[in-house]
């Protein structure tokens, strides 16, 4: 396992990276495949009548095959993005045709803002309601208050799988299961989950999913959305432009076959065969070895932050490998500052999820997120520098 990026010293100590919720570190066969395509292959897609083209096709259509595989759809129903946030506004966008004032579309107070201000916006343009499932002291989503929220009213149910700012981990099947006893479709945010357990659409049965490939060893600017063939057929795009037409007359135009359909304009190719070259990378490894490794951490960081004087843990009882906590009388951002020092890096702030925020009555928490990188040391490095920040402001 090479991470070139994590071989650096930070502030004359070595760098603990534990901001992977943030965006994740590339591993060098992600950063060859990108060099390679453009010493060797680099040419638009779309067929065009040369070598050159048809490798960079050729790969750029692999790539949607290798993402279909490991989320378990099929080609034509995956969508190439630039990451969530685009998959998400994609989605309300074009459902912009097919809703009407009143009805009404659920989602979380744990949702990142991506998959919340769409949805906000969609509701206050088209008058719809927008219902919010609340969170529980335990930090877990309310399911008594989804089952009465969630009706034959309920058009779209768009949640989170695992919480950016928590890492609470939603019982997805659940809702789904219930969301489509009231005909509602479903709408899975997979941000944070996809690097960190199995995702499979079809045993979910999820109507769409988004992720984006950066949190997933990929590059930033790619990003997956996914969705039942079906409905992606009835959808109506809303990027027009290039390769995303089958005729165009001066009257008006018709839609290539999917996923092009979805995708106008000359697209990330690069980013494409950086992500197909990820999802290989996590394949080799194995996805469950990842989530092992992952949880394991998240135990032993937990063990040992509990005991630190003065800490508040925003820890659910379902918890992915993100964990959130406060410092009495430390503002997180001082936190943050001081662990930079050390070479650690860690997010503070609201996390894009200032409504969750809101509701726990804070401004902020210190998070920390980890990957197949990080280790146990990593854990005892940071834990030793959060006691030099208390320290620092005793
Ligand atoms: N949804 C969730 C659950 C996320 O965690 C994020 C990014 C997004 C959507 C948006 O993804 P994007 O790639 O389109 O930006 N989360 C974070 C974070 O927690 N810190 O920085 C980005």
């Amino acid at each position: 396992m090479n991470f070139p990026i994590l071989n650096q010293k930070i502030n004359k100590k070595r760098l603990v990276y534990l901001d992977n919720a943030a965006t994740t570190q590339k591993p060098i066969e992600v950063i060859n495949a990108i060099k390679e395509f453009y010493e060797k292959d680099n040419a638009n897609v779309h067929r065009g009548l040369h070598e050159l083209s048809l490798r960079s096709s050729i790969q750029y259509e692999n790539a949607h095959k290798s993402v279909a595989e490991f989320i378990n759809a099929n080609e034509e129903e995956i969508i190439f993005t630039s990451g969530t946030t685009e998959s998400i506004n994609l989605l309300a966008n074009s459902f912009e045709h097919i809703l009407k004032p009143n009805d009404e579309i659920v989602i979380t107070e744990m949702e990142h803002h991506s998959n919340f201000v769409p949805w906000q916006q969609l509701a206050i343009r088209k008058k719809l309601k927008l219902k919010i499932i609340p969170l529980k002291k335990d930090l877990s989503l309310d399911l008594d208050i989804a089952k009465k929220l969630i009706t034959k009213k309920t058009k779209i149910v768009a949640i989170t799988h695992i919480s950016n700012s928590l890492g609470t981990i939603n019982p997805i099947k659940e809702i789904i299961i219930n969301a489509h006893k009231n005909n509602s479709l479903t709408i899975i945010d997979a941000a944070q989950s996809i690097s960190h357990t199995k995702i499979n659409v079809k045993n979910l049965d999820c109507d769409f999913l988004a992720f984006s490939g950066h949190k997933i060893f990929a590059p930033t600017g790619i990003g997956v959305l996914y969705g039942k063939k079906h409905l992606l057929e009835k959808l109506q795009p809303s990027k027009f432009g290039g390769g995303m037409i089958k005729e165009v007359t001066i009257k008006n135009s018709t839609w290539n076959d999917l996923p092009w359909k979805f995708e106008a304009g000359t697209p990330n190719i690069s980013g494409a065969i950086g992500l197909q070259k990820a999802i290989e990378f996590v394949n080799n490894i194995g996805i469950n070895n990842i989530e092992k490794h992952n949880q394991e951490l998240t135990k032993y960081a937990i063990s040992k932050l509990k005991n630190i004087p003065g800490i508040t843990l925003y820890t659910p009882k379902n918890q992915g490998p993100i964990i959130s906590f406060t410092l009495k009388n430390i503002h997180p951002h001082d936190v943050s500052e001081i662990l930079n020092l050390e070479g650690i890096a860690t997010r503070a702030g609201n996390h894009c999820t200032m409504p969750l925020m809101n509701k726990l009555k804070i401004q902020g928490t210190n998070r920390i997120s980890f990957q197949i990188y990080n280790t146990k040391e990593d854990i005892d490095i940071l834990i030793k520098a959060i006691n030099k920040v208390q320290e620092v402001f005793k």
